[in-house]
C-alpha cells in the first residue's frame, strides 16, 4: 500500500485534476486555496441550472452538505447525476448529518439518486449515516468513537466505501479495511479540514480507479502535511496558512517516511 501512496501522489501533481465543488460558505475559500496548494485545481459552482455541465467538465465532484438550502440539494442531484452519466467520481461529505431531520432527509435523497464512489465524514456523521446512535454537537462529532465498528456496519448498511475521520482515520470497503495513524490536534481547532480533506480525497480519486488506494493515499499525504506544518506553528491562525504551504512541499518521500498504517482488513 505504501507504494500505491507514492504513485497516486505523483500522478495528482501531475495530472492536475480539476475538482468541482458543491460545497458549503464556510469553506469555500479554504477549500479552493488547499485544492490549488496540492496541486490540483477548484471550482465551486452551485446554480442548478450550470451544474451538470460543470461536473461533466470536471474530473472529479464534491457534494458537501454544511449550509444547505432546497436549491443547493437540487444543485447535488442534478450535478451528481451528472456525473454518473460520465464515469466521474463523486464524494458525498454529510456535514452535520444526525443533528437535524432536514439534513437527515437531505441526505437520504442523495443517497438514493446518486451512485457515490466514497462517503467522507466524521464518526458522528457516519454512525448517524449507518442508523447508529450519533454523537453531534452542531457539525463536530463528541464522544468516544468505535472508529472500526462504525466503518464496517457503514459499508454494509450503504453500500459505498467510507473514510471515517477522527483522533484515527479509517478507510474501507467490503473487502479491505485500513487505519491510518497520522495527525495532528489542531486539525480540529481549524474549520474546514473535513471539508477540505473530502475534496482533496476527491481529487485523488480523479486519477486513481482503486477507491481504497486512492483514500489511502488522500489521506497519509494530508495528515503527514499537517504533521510538517505543525512543527511551524503557534495556534490555530498560523497552522491555517503553514498547512496551505505544507500541501504545496510536502513529498512522496515525506509521506513514505512518516506514514502509519494498519491493516484491518484481516488478509
Ligand atoms: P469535525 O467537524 O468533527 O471536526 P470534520 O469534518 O472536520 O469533523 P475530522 O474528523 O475533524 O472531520 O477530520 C479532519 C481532519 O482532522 C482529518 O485529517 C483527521 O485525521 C484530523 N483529526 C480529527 N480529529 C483529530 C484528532 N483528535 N487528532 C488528530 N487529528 C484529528
Ligand atoms: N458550519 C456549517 S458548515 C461548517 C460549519 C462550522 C464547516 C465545517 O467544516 P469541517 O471541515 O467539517 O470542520
Ligand atoms: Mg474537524
Ligand atoms: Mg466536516
Amino acid at each position: 500500500m505504501k507504494d500505491s501512496i507514492i504513485r497516486v501522489i505523483k500522478v495528482v501533481k501531475n495530472k492536475v485534476p480539476l475538482v468541482h465543488n458543491i460545497t458549503n460558505q464556510v469553506v469555500m475559500n479554504f477549500t479552493a486555496n488547499g485544492l490549488y496548494a496540492l496541486g490540483a485545481a477548484p471550482v465551486m459552482a452551485h446554480e442548478p441550472m450550470e451544474v451538470a455541465e460543470m461536473s461533466q467538465n470536471a474530473d472529479a465532484l464534491v457534494l458537501n452538505i454544511g449550509t444547505l438550502t432546497e436549491s443547493l440539494v437540487e444543485a447535488m442531484v442534478i450535478a451528481g447525476k451528472a456525473a454518473n452519466e460520465k464515469g466521474i467520481p463523486v464524494v458525498f461529505d454529510p456535514v452535520g448529518v444526525g443533528a437535524t431531520s432536514y439534513r437527515n432527509k437531505a441526505a437520504k435523497r442523495i443517497l438514493s439518486t446518486v451512485k457515490l464512489s466514497l462517503i467522507r465524514g466524521n464518526a458522528g456523521e457516519i454512525s448517524a449515516l449507518a442508523g447508529l446512535k450519533a454523537e453531534m454537537r452542531g457539525v463536530d462529532a463528541t464522544g468516544e468513537q468505535n472508529y472500526e465498528k462504525i466503518a464496517k456496519l457503514a459499508v454494509e448498511t450503504l453500500n459505498v466505501p467510507v473514510l471515517v475521520t477522527g483522533k484515527v482515520d479509517i478507510v474501507a470497503s467490503h473487502n479491505q479495511m485500513i487505519q491510518v495513524n497520522n495527525g495532528v490536534e489542531l486539525l480540529t481547532k481549524v474549520t474546514g479540514t473535513g471539508c477540505l480533506l473530502s475534496s482533496v480525497t476527491a481529487a485523488f480519486l480523479a486519477v486513481e480507479a482503486d477507491v481504497v488506494k486512492a483514500a489511502v493515499a488522500a489521506i497519509s499525504f494530508y495528515t503527514v502535511a499537517a504533521e510538517l506544518a505543525n512543527e511551524k506553528v503557534h495556534g490555530p491562525g498560523s497552522f491555517q496558512v503553514a498547512f496551505l504551504d505544507a500541501l504545496s512541499y510536502t513529498s512522496e518521500n515525506d509521506v513514505y517516511q512518516r506514514v502509519h498504517l494498519i491493516n484491518l482488513s484481516g488478509d
